[in-house]
């Protein structure tokens, strides 16, 4: 159902790379081009969020919102929420974006009690699923929101008051539910608050044990009501909290194999968190994926001077290069998907600015996909990294690599040697040179 709001923009957002620069089309990503054996549509499962794109207002710590969004009357009405599932979806259909997520708060207003926000919820859940079934857009993941009330400021399953415990729980069961409903093929828990300002004041193992309990309840939930979406952890190192729990990847595995977790959460990698941990984003999908735990992708990109979490939509061919390498090499992100945890920048706020971004963003990650298959085809790094490594494969090295061999055997191996065999160049630059030879 096209609405009004996006007059001058095509029905459907087509491939065509002669348009003229900086049309609203793709030059890149051909949806039904087959990259080894498989869909760009079925390899990058795009996904629209629902929080940056259709609430963010263009707000920063400085100043108040700028976006122009002339379907949105501002308040926090339901009939307002309703109106603006039309628009997510007509704009999502245009897109051609096969996914959408949310917060339960981004699309239904809170109410003055739980039971409140619940029937809101479903009211807007029932619009949600209609419009899912005649646009065919179906939802990567759903999640709560856990932060943004004044009652999670000492955080949600973390927090030292049990009451607020409870309420998390009881709004994370309601959001698996609509989840379910929905047929949400993930569920994400970003631990927005999940962390600590100050530690003389904090109990750290015993929050971490709440989560811990919370997470187990959350996933004998799930199995109650026949949810079979994945459930995912969402790194990230502070903000707004100091020190979030999810510092990255490693703390959040950690985790999950100190308290049984594993097999039940895998994680959901976003790039400026990956950055504001001190980490690529390539080292953090690599650290998750070599552990059987890359489930999902927030793509987006921070900038490098300012220091918070900016959001903004992945254009950097040379990232989603990484990206794609490493999702590629795992076969793959499903269930999860790429999904757009990015917002316009607060000085473009026309509504076009909206599918400029994200054109960009689907448009940079074909890219980097169509790059990455070149690379593998010619096996580049394959050979270099084998070749690397191939004392491993005979002689001593192969003993070590199967556990074969001890202390004892290896002194006597070195010292019968004199000293190891000479190590070789890295080649460092030579392979930046060879990757840039694909860009
Ligand atoms: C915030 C997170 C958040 C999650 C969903 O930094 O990225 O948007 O993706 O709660
Ligand atoms: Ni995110
Ligand atoms: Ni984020």
């Amino acid at each position: 159902m096209a609405t009004s709001y996006f007059s001058g923009v095509p029905n459907r957002i087509s491939y065509d790379p002669k348009a003229k620069k900086g049309a609203l089309a793709f030059k890149q990503y051909n949806a039904d081009e087959v990259v080894e054996g498989r869909s760009m549509r079925d390899w990058l499962r795009f996904s629209v969020c629902y929080w940056h794109t259709f609430r963010g207002t263009g707000s920063d710590p400085f100043g108040p919102g700028t976006m122009v969004r002339p379907w949105d009357d501002g308040s926090d009405s339901v009939g307002n929420a309703l109106k603006r599932v039309d628009v997510a979806f007509d704009f999502i259909d245009r897109l051609g974006a096969p996914y959408y997520c949310f917060h339960d708060r981004d699309v239904a207003p809170e109410g003055a009690t739980l039971a409140e926000s619940n029937k809101n919820f479903d009211t807007i859940a029932a619009k949600l699923k209609e419009a899912q079934a005649r646009t065919g857009i179906k939802l990567l993941w759903g999640t709560a929101n856990l932060f943004s009330n004044p009652r999670f400021m000492h955080g949600a399953s973390t927090s030292c008051n049990a009451d607020v415990f409870a309420y998390s729980a009881a709004q994370v069961k309601k959001a698996i539910e609509v989840t379910n409903e929905l047929g949400g093929e993930n569920y994400v828990f970003w631990g927005g608050r999940e962390g600590y300002m100050n530690l003389f004041n904090t109990d750290m193992k015993r929050e971490l044990d709440h989560l811990a309990k919370f997470m187990h309840m959350a996933h004998e939930h799930a199995k109650n009501i026949g949810f079979k979406g994945q459930f995912l952890f969402e790194p990230k190192p502070k903000e707004p909290t100091k020190h979030q729990y999810d510092y990255d990847a490693a703390a959040c595995l950690n985790f999950v194999r100190a308290n049984g977790l594993e097999g039940i959460v895998k994680l959901n990698i976003e790039t400026n968190h990956a950055t504001l941990a001190g980490h690529t984003m390539m080292h953090e999908l690599e650290y998750s994926s070599i552990q059987g735990a890359l489930g999902s992708i927030d793509a987006n990109t921070g900038d490098l001077l300012l220091g918070w979490d900016t959001d903004q939509f992945p254009t950097d061919i040379y990232l989603t290069t990484q990206c794609m390498l490493v999702i590629m090499k795992q076969g793959g992100l499903a269930p999860g998907g790429v999904n757009f945890d990015a917002k316009v920048r607060r000085e473009s706020f026309d509504p076009i600015d909206l599918f400029h971004a994200h054109i960009g963003g689907m448009d940079a990650f074909a890219r980097g996909l169509k790059i990455a298959a070149a690379m593998r085809k010619d096996r580049v790094f394959e050979e270099i990294v084998s070749n690397r490594y191939r004392s491993y494969d005979s002689g001593i090295g192969q003993k070590i690599d199967q556990g074969k061999t001890n202390f004892a055997e290896l002194e006597a191996y070195i010292l019968a040697k004199g000293n190891p065999d000479p190590n070789e160049s890295g080649r460092q630059e030579q392979i930046e040179n060879i990757i840039n030879e694909y860009l």
